[in-house]
């Protein structure tokens, strides 16, 4: 009798498409709340209901999943269906896409979103298709600032630091410029070598900075904004090409939704942050920007691969 009402029960659900949904599986490496993550949950209610169920998004927060190059690789093999990360460990993968984590690369937010949401954007997310990846959007990151443990005003105060960098060459690069020691290292493992003096120092931006508490660790922040890398979602290969022409629809529309409202998250938190650091006992301190830039121009040199690439962005009126 039990057998037969769970037979019914399920036929039941089969009938008005309740069944068991296709799960994909999203890693991110902050925790809930994060703009990103929030982002990325709205984008999984859109595609659930646009396809009757059918597809349900899980985020994995907090690096569950692994770091952002554990994560990328899952992803391109499909053992995760999706990962959003910083770009800066994805150029590993793809280089091109590692023009964006140039020092000073935008002249301001206007120009790095008519950038990303124009023509080198769009190429750049198409690019990683080489790699088995499908890149549905960007969403926002605001500016990377040093954080340190002992107070950092201008470049010759980071001379001889050891500050931690995301696995990015071009983030290596900029630490020899001003005169630091670039550290790659997971952002899991960021706080502890903090704590111990494994480093010096790191860089995020305020959400960051705030969220993984190293304001408790690393007080002084130096707000020098040298890098505007943004986020993508990036989804498997393997996965798209089985999507229905009009599933990739929903996912894609679904995506650009939510990084509408991942922007009104961004700058909610953005400021919410600076407060709560401040709150926490963190110092904030407001550079003569120049100085740097004028340092980090160095790094220029060192990366002729995206000559034409920055002069394409910097021609983006
Ligand atoms: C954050 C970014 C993360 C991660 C982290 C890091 O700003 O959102 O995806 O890349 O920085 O520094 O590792």
């Amino acid at each position: 009798m039990k057998r037969l009402l769970v037979v019914l029960l399920v036929s039941a659900m089969f009938a008005v498409g309740l069944a068991a949904p296709i799960v994909l599986k999203s890693a991110d490496v902050h925790p809930d709340g994060y703009p990103t993550v929030e982002a990325v949950k709205m984008m999984g209610r859109i595609i659930e209901i646009m396809t009757n169920g059918k597809y349900r998004i899980e985020v994995y927060t907090g690096g569950q999943l692994g770091d952002e190059k554990e994560t990328i690789e899952q992803t391109i093999m499909n053992a995760i269906q999706m990962t959003r990360v910083s770009v800066a460990p994805l150029q590993t993968f793809y280089d091109p896409i590692g023009v964006f984590a140039m020092p000073y690369l935008f002249r301001d937010e206007e120009h790095y979103w008519k950038v990303l949401e124009g023509p080198i954007g769009e190429e750049l997310l198409k690019g990683v298709e080489k790699i088995g990846l499908v890149g549905l959007c960007y969403y926002d990151a605001g500016a990377r600032s040093f954080y340190t443990r002992k107070p950092v005003q201008k470049p010759e105060d980071l001379k001889g630091m050891k500050i931690r960098v995301q696995m990015n060459e071009v983030m290596v690069a900029l630490m020899q410029a001003l005169g630091a020691t670039g550290v790659p290292m997971a952002y899991a493992e960021v706080y502890t070598a903090l704590q111990t003096g494994v480093v010096d120092g790191a860089e995020n931006n305020p959400p960051s900075y705030y969220t993984a508490r190293h304001f408790e660790v690393a007080p002084y922040y130096c707000l020098d904004e040298h890098t505007r890398i943004p986020e993508i979602l990036l989804i498997s290969k393997a996965f798209w090409d089985k999507l229905t022409p009009e599933e990739k629809l929903i996912f894609k529309t679904a995506a650009i939704a939510s990084v509408q409202y991942e922007k009104y998250l961004w700058k909610k938190m953005e400021e919410e942050a600076l407060e709560a650091v401040q709150k926490g006992g963190a110092k904030i301190f407001k550079p003569d920007i120049s100085a740097f830039q004028k340092l980090a121009q160095a790094v220029y040199d060192k990366f002729p691969q995206y000559k034409d690439l920055i002069k394409r962005i910097q021609e983006v009126k």
